[in-house]
């Protein structure tokens, strides 16, 4: 009997052919909302090529969607009156930006197909559709997640990674999420867009140690220039790209920049400190060979399966931002 279940179940999963262990599949809505994807992908490409930065924005969003209660689109839902403290009034989801794009697509898929696309599928897919608007690299996203109904400011706050941290610590809140240090140091490369703001970096360039002092793991010259860009007293606006090389390409040079000690936070320094993810900062690096998209494709399409609900578990929300009534 056992044997017979088995070859059903196995006989079932060669069926489906694109089945992933945790009950996601290759386009999941073929039949429930066969356009969803293709709606998904038209809305992103009208606001990421508009506004290329867009694409940081929805790429570290669903980085902090998975890390707290896996990729459940836990991170959309908005403070009420019972929980005034959901994951988006944590301190690192300050600056998250995209919010807009998530719900046009929404809007749209609820006019095509009510209540089937869940919006931790549509954050998933988004933010794939946005890379390649940006050239930068592509990975499959099975669907099928269903969205949580809890979100909590402290878990965000003890679960997304501190730009403060040092490497053993990111070595153990990557490891906590099922990544291992190869993701840490690939992953860290989606750096190579996007911004950071002055206020993070204020006291690594103005006060590292309380003494008034500038980080010396900061290369000298550009911590100068950094200074010339970031007050002692920053705006909570005012913001640096993270790559200055190529601040809006998705390419390798994050890592030349961290090699070079111009890293903008701690944490992407602290990638120098262990031999593993120096040594993957240093093959990037070189004239020939980057293995960076690649890469952060298969990192990617790990993430994305982080802890997700399918079957019966959790529900498709009608508004991302709140639980269903
Ligand atoms: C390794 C631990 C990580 C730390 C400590 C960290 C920290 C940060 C911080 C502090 C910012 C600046 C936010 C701002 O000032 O607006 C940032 C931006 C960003 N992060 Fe990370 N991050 C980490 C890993 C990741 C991962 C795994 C991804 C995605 C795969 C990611 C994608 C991004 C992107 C795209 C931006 C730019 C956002 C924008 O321009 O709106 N980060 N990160
Ligand atoms: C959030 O809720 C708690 C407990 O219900 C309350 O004490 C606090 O004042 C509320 N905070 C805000 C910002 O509404
Ligand atoms: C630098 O840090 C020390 C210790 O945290 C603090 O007492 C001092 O006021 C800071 N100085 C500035 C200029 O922020
Ligand atoms: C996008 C968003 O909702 N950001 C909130 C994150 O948390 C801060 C407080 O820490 C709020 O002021 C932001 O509005």
């Amino acid at each position: 009997m056992k044997f017979l279940s088995a070859f059903i179940v196995f006989g079932m999963l060669f069926a489906m052919g694109n089945a992933y262990p945790q009950g996601l599949q290759l386009d999941y809505y073929k039949h429930s909302c066969p356009n969803a994807e293709k709606i998904v992908e038209r809305i992103t490409k009208q606001y990421v090529s508009h506004v290329p930065n867009f694409a940081a924005g929805l790429i570290r969003m669903i980085f902090h969607d998975c890390a707290v209660r896996g990729c459940d689109a836990s991170l959309l839902l908005k403070p009420t009156a019972s929980n005034n403290q959901t994951e988006l009034d944590a301190i690192p989801n300050s600056t998250l930006r995209g919010f807009e794009i998530l719900e046009a697509i929404k809007s749209a898929l609820e006019t095509e197909c009510p209540g089937v696309v869940s919006c931790a599928d549509i954050l998933a897919l988004s933010s794939r559709d946005a890379s390649t608007t940006i050239n930068g690299p592509w990975w499959p996203v099975p669907t099928g997640r269903r969205d949580g109904i809890i979100s909590l400011a402290s878990e965000a706050l003890a679960l997304i990674p501190s730009p403060f941290a040092d490497i053993t610590t990111l070595k153990q809140n990557f490891a906590a999420l099922g990544l291992n240090t190869k993701d840490l140091v690939v992953l860290s490369g989606a750096h190579t867009i996007g911004v950071g703001h002055c206020f993070i970096i204020r006291n690594r360039l103005y006060n590292f140690t309380g003494v008034g002092d500038t980080d010396p793991a900061l290369n000298p010259g550009y911590a100068a220039w950094l200074k010339t860009r970031c007050s002692p007293n920053p705006s909570p606006t005012s913001f640096v790209f993270m790559d200055r090389i190529t601040p809006k390409v998705f390419d390798e040079k994050y890592f030349t920049m961290v090699k070079q000690n111009r890293g903008l936070f701690e944490s992407d320094a602290a990638l120098l400190n262990d031999d593993q993810t120096r040594d993957y900062i240093m093959n990037q690096v070189k004239t020939k060979g980057s293995t960076f998209d690649k890469d952060f494709a298969e990192s990617m399409t790990k993430m994305i399966q982080i802890g997700v609900l399918t079957g019966t578990k959790g529900q498709i929300r009608k508004d991302c931002g709140f639980v269903n009534a």
